[in-house]
């Protein structure tokens, strides 16, 4: 039978066990403004928005996608609305009605210009992923990235996240508007300084005195972002079908646990974050460093492990004794080691909890979907913990071998003639058609690569052999080293 869509017109007839906006949403009004309207936005910072919403109706979003228009036009039928499942049992559905546009950049750049602009507008976040950046190996706003270098001849016309930041700031400079507060939501180290000195370079190329302005008047506050957030599928189409009574064509999945900690400085305490469960921490490097390292460094192993050795989902990778046994000893060994207790955090509690939710069969999360885009995601994950590790005479045999995984799994797309989801897809599947499986010679390919492994650590013998002995001991299809004392 065909369900009728979701809509603000069908809104009343949806279950009554489904939570609906509890705010009326035509008195809403646009202060936030959202680049990336991914799954990961619509679960979390929306559904902060939904019960800001409750109390304080300046806080509905426009939403802009930079490139596809397929969020928009799933859900422009739906006035927006849909729905969030939490994966957990005995978790009602939820409506979100915190979407009041979404925009598609390239074909509507002045109305995202008339948001940026608008004095209302005090919010600005962005989920675009770590290579929506447009960093360069360094950190740093890499100037020769296409997308930039087409931003600063573009004058306005442009593309990427900073490009848009940069100018909306400019035009709210020019029309003597104070500026938004702008709150990176991606998995990066210091995503707000890191966000900051690129937006400022960006500036700086064009006009020094706004770069100035950026500088002093423009606040990044930091922030670490924690939900784990399968893609949609069938199966959750189904579900909603089923328990809404309606057809909602896109709606999203995250499990139950949530956490969104802001960097607290003036700019940010515009609403009232406390109420809706955001934390405002004065000190955010604690949980980010240990969000980065800890769920993602972890991440990311049990993805190229996991797929090597066979693997779909996070929750089964872990029932994989050895392989969970070696992501344990990453943690504990190798990861804890670099992160500090503070205040109410502690690590092992910490790491317990994470790997208890990696454990959720509930939670149907791809490695594939992890897999993507590692060339990004390595530097900021498991370098770090690596690098200090053998600085500090620690070892750090776990993370050299999930690095070493990552490899394997790069030659085999390679082999198989597969596609990879990464920005330096072309580079890393002639890479992989090289390799010999001669250890030695495939691991040195791949720390030649400088915008992934700094030389300083791709030059250091102890690096060397270590990564090219878990990439021996691995082979093609994810020996562990573990397998028989777990
Ligand atoms: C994951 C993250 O896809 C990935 O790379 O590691 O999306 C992870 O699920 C989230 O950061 C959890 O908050």
């Amino acid at each position: 039978m065909k369900l009728r869509p979701l809509s603000d017109s069908t809104l009343a007839q949806v279950r009554a066990e489904v939570a609906r906006p509890r705010y009326v949403r035509e008195a809403c009004r646009v202060g936030w403004l959202h680049f990336g309207p991914g799954a990961f936005h619509r679960a979390h910072q929306a559904y902060y928005a939904d019960r800001l919403l409750e109390r304080d109706p300046r806080w509905a979003i426009s939403a802009v996608a930079l490139h596809s228009g397929a969020v928009r036009d799933a859900l422009a039928p739906q006035n927006n609305l849909y729905c969030l499942a939490e994966l957990a049992a005995a978790a009602p559905l939820r409506v979100i009605g915190a979407l009041h546009e979404i925009l598609v950049a390239p074909s509507e750049r002045p109305a995202v210009f008339a948001r940026l602009e608008a004095p209302e507008t005090l919010l600005v976040t962005l989920t675009v992923t770590e290579k929506g950046y447009c960093l360069g190996g360094d950190g740093q706003l890499d100037l020769a990235h296409p997308e930039i270098a087409h931003d600063l001849r573009a004058d306005g016309a442009v593309r990427s996240v900073i490009g848009f930041l940069t100018e909306g700031l400019r035009r709210r400079h020019a029309r003597g508007v104070a500026p938004f507060v702008v709150v990176s939501c991606d998995n990066l180290p210091d995503n707000g300084p890191t966000l900051r000195a690129a937006v400022t370079a960006f500036a700086a190329e064009r006009d020094p005195a706004l770069a100035r302005w950026i500088e002093l008047e423009v606040s990044f506050p930091r922030t670490m972002v924690d939900s784990i957030t399968p893609a949609t599928d069938a199966d959750l189409i189904a579900r909603v079908a089923a328990e809404c009574g309606l057809d909602d064509a896109w709606p999203v999945q995250r499990e139950r646990f949530t956490q969104w900690v802001i960097e607290d400085v003036p700019a940010v305490r515009l609403a009232d974050w406390a109420a809706v469960g955001v934390t405002l921490a004065r000190d955010v490097s604690v949980y980010d460093r240990a969000k980065l390292r800890v769920v993602n460094g972890a991440h990311s192993m049990l993805a190229y492990l996991g797929l090597l050795r066979g693997h779909t989902t996070v929750a089964e990778a872990m029932r994989d004794l050895p392989l969970a046994h070696c992501v344990e000893r990453l943690l504990r060994e190798e990861v804890a080691p670099g992160l500090r207790a503070s205040g109410s955090f502690e690590v092992g509690a910490y790491i317990e909890a994470t790997l208890d939710r990696f454990r959720n069969p509930s939670v149907r999360h791809q490695l594939a979907q992890i897999a993507w885009d590692g060339s990004k995601k390595l530097p900021v994950r498991l370098l770090p913990s690596l690098a200090e590790a053998m600085a500090a005479g620690r070892p750090f045999g776990h993370l050299a071998l999930a690095l070493a995984a990552w490899m394997r799994f790069v030659v085999g797309r390679a082999r198989a003639r597969g596609a990879l989801t990464d920005p330096q897809a072309e580079r890393l599947l002639a890479l992989g058609r090289a390799c010999t499986d001669q250890p030695e010679h495939d691991v040195e390919g791949f720390l030649a690569l400088t915008e992934i492994f700094p030389p300083h650590l791709a030059r250091a013998a102890r690096f060397r052999s270590a990564v090219a002995q878990a990439y021996l001991e691995l082979g093609a299809n994810g020996s562990l080293p573990d397998e028989e004392r777990a």
